[in-house]
Formats: structure tokens, C-alpha cells, sequence
């Protein structure tokens, strides 16, 4: 059995926690790879929604075990807060959850860190969540990191203490308050009692038994690949591989394992924290998709920036993560708009046009180029069937398919498991 993968395609938020929890009954595991409490995976069922941020979005599935990987970096404090926060789906851990005993650990002074270094960065800000990620992945790399086996080592308490202790002399040399910390160790320390008596193993036999007993595998990728470390508007991005190559590493897959990879998109484009961003939309229109679009951050509640549809992003995307199926999300939002624009290709200073994300385009400002569609202009609401569709946006879906050359297999017309359309 090969392990499929499911990711975002633009700047996260494009429905994910949505889909996984769609596909989920087709699974027998899922697992996230890359990423931590950065996420914001949004589900919504019985009328009821419920935002998951370490947690496999395969988590209400009784059937299911979910797998916090490898490559992931956890914040003990808020696993925790999240699981008491689910206490009332009566989950058993036990048996539906296992963690990573290599996953990496978020320290509160991660988090002084990553509020420090964006300060420093003044207007050129990368708009980070906050959470410590950066800092962790850096400790990641760096070799000092804490991992989640280590909580399980005697001299767990020496080790933090060396972490800290270098933090803090990076903290002082920014300025950066330390008051906060106490507080934080405590609720720290507290978590990890917590996250102690969960079950802690080594994931990556568990994939890879479970791939060769034939069992069905969901890797869940959080953000998006536009915000991948190498591929992403570096640097405005975030620090981990959000691309089907994270699912490997992130897992302990073998590439040749990897089977269907879905790629998930909106109709159109949201971004939230700094960094280029061409199709964005200001002023009226901007507002309207936002709101249309409840355009929120479902961990930070920032506003999200709008803009069209970027098709050179979006096939890029599609060719560095061997996109297989695309699952268009949020068709409803344009449901305001009676024209709507799609950009094909960049126009750079010079005057030239390409629809390449080169280097240069990564960084800099550039004009996109559209092309006009017309919208349908009216409610999707009731229609469970492709075929009812207006056809204006059969067409709008016709047209993505032939510039994308993927099929696209399901569009998503509102946040529940009902207005899922698949073709
Ligand atoms: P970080 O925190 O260091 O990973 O931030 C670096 C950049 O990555 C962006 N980023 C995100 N973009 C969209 N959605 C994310 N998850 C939350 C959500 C975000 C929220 O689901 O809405 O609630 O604000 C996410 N996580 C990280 C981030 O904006 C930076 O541009
Ligand atoms: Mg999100």
C-alpha cells in the first residue's frame, strides 16, 4: 500500500481540516508531518465547528489513528489545552493517538524568541504566528533541540535547563523581557506530565507496518507551499517542508511509498503575514471576499489579505508536490462577484511577461496579468450536485483544469461535510 498526502497549495487555509475529515473514513491512519500550533485546522459538523491545530484532523473518527510525526514541532502546552478542550468527544488516546518519540519539542523560551526576533525585524516583520516555530525548527537544525523522548531520559531536566540558558543569552542580547518565563515553565512542566503518559513511540514503524499490511494512510500537511522554507517567498515563510517531500521526512515514507497526492486550493487567494503576495485585492473588493469568506486566522484571528486566483503559483505548486487530484475549495465566496479574475501570467518592471515563480518573482513586486471570467452571480445553496451547478462556474472549473492539466475532483461550496460536491 502506498501512503497518499494531502496538502495546501497556496498560503494555508485553504480547507484542509475540511478534507481530511471528508476523506477520513476512506483511512485507517492519518498523520501530520511538518509544522505545529501554527496551524489552524478548521472542521465543522453537526453545526458545530471545531478548530484543530496539533492534533490529526482524523481525530472524531473512532477508527482512526492519528499520528503526530517526526517532523513536526509540539508545544506540550497547548496539546494539552487542546485535547481538554475535545473532552466532551469522550476520544480515547490511548488507543487513537500516537507521538512521535522524534518530534520536536516547543519550549516557552521558543516562544520569547520568535516575539524577539520579529520585533527586530521592524516593518519588514514576517508576520509568524508566534508560536515558537521558527526558533524550534532552528534548535531542529541547529542539533540542540529538545525531542519528545526526552522527557522520558533522567536527565531531561539538565538538558532544558542548557536550552534555556542559551535562550536566554540570545534574549538579552535583543532586549527582549524575560518575566513572562516563570509563568510559562510552570504550565510547561505541568504539560508534560500530561504528554508523558500518552503514547510515545516510534512512529515510523507504525507507518511503515501499517503501509505493508495494507493499510490506508492520510499524511495532513498544515500551511500551505507557498510558505515552504525552500520553495515559499522566502523569507516570508515558515520554517518547515510543507511539500509532498515533508510527508517523507516528516514520516519516515519512503518516496517511492507516496501514492495519490491531493492538493488542495481555494477559488481564489488568501495570505495571511507579510510577503509578496500579486493578485492581492484592496479597498471594496478585498473587504467583500474577506467577509464573504469569513477570512479570519483560525489561530491568531488576523484578517486574512484577498486577492484572484494566481495561476503560475498554483502550477508550481501542482509540479514541485506531483499533484495527482485537486479539490477546489470556497467556490461559494465568489458567489458575490459578476466577473471574476483569474491571473495567468507576471508582468515585470521591464515590461515583460512570464508566468514562471522565479527568484525574482518570489521577491519582488510584480503586475499580474488576468483574464476575465464571468461569474455566476448567484446562491449555491441547496445544490448537492455537479450537474445543478450554474454554468458559469462549471465553466470557471473547466477552465482551471485545462490551464492546470489535473483533474478536479471535488469543489467545496461552504464549511459543511454536506456542500462537498465531488465529480
Ligand atoms: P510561523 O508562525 O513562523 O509559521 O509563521 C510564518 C509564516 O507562515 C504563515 N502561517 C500561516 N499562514 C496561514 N495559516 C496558518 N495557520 C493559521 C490559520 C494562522 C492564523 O489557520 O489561520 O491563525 O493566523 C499559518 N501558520 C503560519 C504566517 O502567517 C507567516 O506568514
Ligand atoms: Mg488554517
Amino acid at each position: 500500500m502506498k501512503m497518499d498526502v494531502l496538502l495546501g497549495l497556496q498560503w494555508g487555509d485553504e480547507g484542509k481540516g475540511k478534507i481530511v475529515d471528508v476523506l477520513a473514513p476512506e483511512y485507517e491512519l492519518v498523520a501530520r508531518f511538518q509544522g505545529g500550533p501554527n496551524a489552524g485546522h478548521t472542521l465543522e459538523f453537526d453545526g458545530i465547528k471545531h478548530v484543530l491545530h496539533q492534533i490529526p484532523s482524523g481525530i472524531f473518527r473512532s477508527n482512526i489513528l492519528n499520528i503526530v510525526g517526526n517532523g513536526v514541532v509540539l508545544d506540550p502546552i497547548i496539546f494539552k489545552k487542546e485535547i481538554e478542550g475535545l473532552a466532551k468527544f469522550k476520544i480515547d488516546y490511548q488507543k487513537n493517538l500516537v507521538i512521535s518519540k522524534k518530534a520536536t519539542i516547543i519550549i516557552p523560551s521558543h516562544k520569547l524568541l520568535d516575539a524577539a526576533y520579529e520585533k527586530s525585524k521592524g516593518d519588514k516583520k514576517i508576520g509568524s504566528t508566534l508560536k515558537g516555530i521558527g526558533p524550534t525548527y532552528q534548535d531542529k537544525i541547529g542539533r540542540s533541540a529538545l525531542r519528545v523522548g526526552d522527557i522520558l531520559s533522567p536527565d531531561f531536566g539538565e538538558k532544558y535547563s542548557a536550552l534555556v540558558d542559551k535562550h536566554k543569552t540570545i534574549l538579552s542580547f535583543y532586549n527582549h523581557p524575560t518575566d513572562e518565563l516563570e509563568g510559562m515553565e510552570s504550565q510547561f512542566f505541568e504539560a508534560l506530565e500530561f504528554l508523558i503518559k500518552l503514547n510515545l513511540i516510534d512512529s515510523e514503524y507504525t507507518v511503515n507496518e501499517a503501509l505493508n499490511s495494507d493499510k490506508r494512510i492520510l499524511a495532513e500537511g498544515a500551511q500551505g507551499s507557498l510558505l515552504d522554507i525552500d520553495f515559499g517567498s522566502y523569507p516570508f515563510v515558515t520554517s518547515s517542508t510543507t511539500m509532498t517531500a515533508g510527508a517523507c521526512t516528516g514520516l519516515g515514507v519512503a518516496p517511492s511509498k507516496i501514492g495519490e497526492v491531493f492538493g488542495i486550493f481555494k477559488a481564489y487567494c488568501t495570505r495571511v503575514g507579510s510577503g509578496p503576495f500579486p493578485t492581492e485585492l484592496f479597498e471594496n473588493d478585498g473587504e467583500d471576499m474577506r467577509k464573504e469568506g469569513n477570512e479570519f486566522g483560525s489561530t491568531t484571528g488576523r484578517p486574512r489579505r484577498c486577492g484572484w486566483l494566481d495561476l503560475p503559483a498554483l502550477k508550481y505548486s501542482i509540479m514541485i508536490n506531483g499533484v495527482t487530484q485537486l479539490f477546489m475549495m470556497k467556490a461559494d465566496v465568489l458567489n458575490i462577484f459578476e466577473e471574476i479574475k483569474v491571473c495567468t501570467h507576471y508582468e515585470l518592471q521591464d515590461g515583460e511577461r512570464i508566468d514562471q515563480l522565479s527568484f525574482e518573482v518570489l521577491q519582488s513586486e510584480v503586475k499580474p496579468v488576468y483574464q476575465t471570467l464571468k461569474g455566476w452571480n448567484c446562491s449555491l445553496k441547496g445544490i448537492r450536485d455537479y450537474n445543478k451547478f450554474p454554468k458559469e462556474l462549471t465553466e470557471y472549473v473547466s477552465f482551471l483544469e485545462k490551464e492546470l492539466n489535473v483533474p478536479i475532483k471535488l469543489v467545496s461550496i461552504g464549511p459543511d461535510r454536506e456542500q462537498t460536491i465531488m465529480r
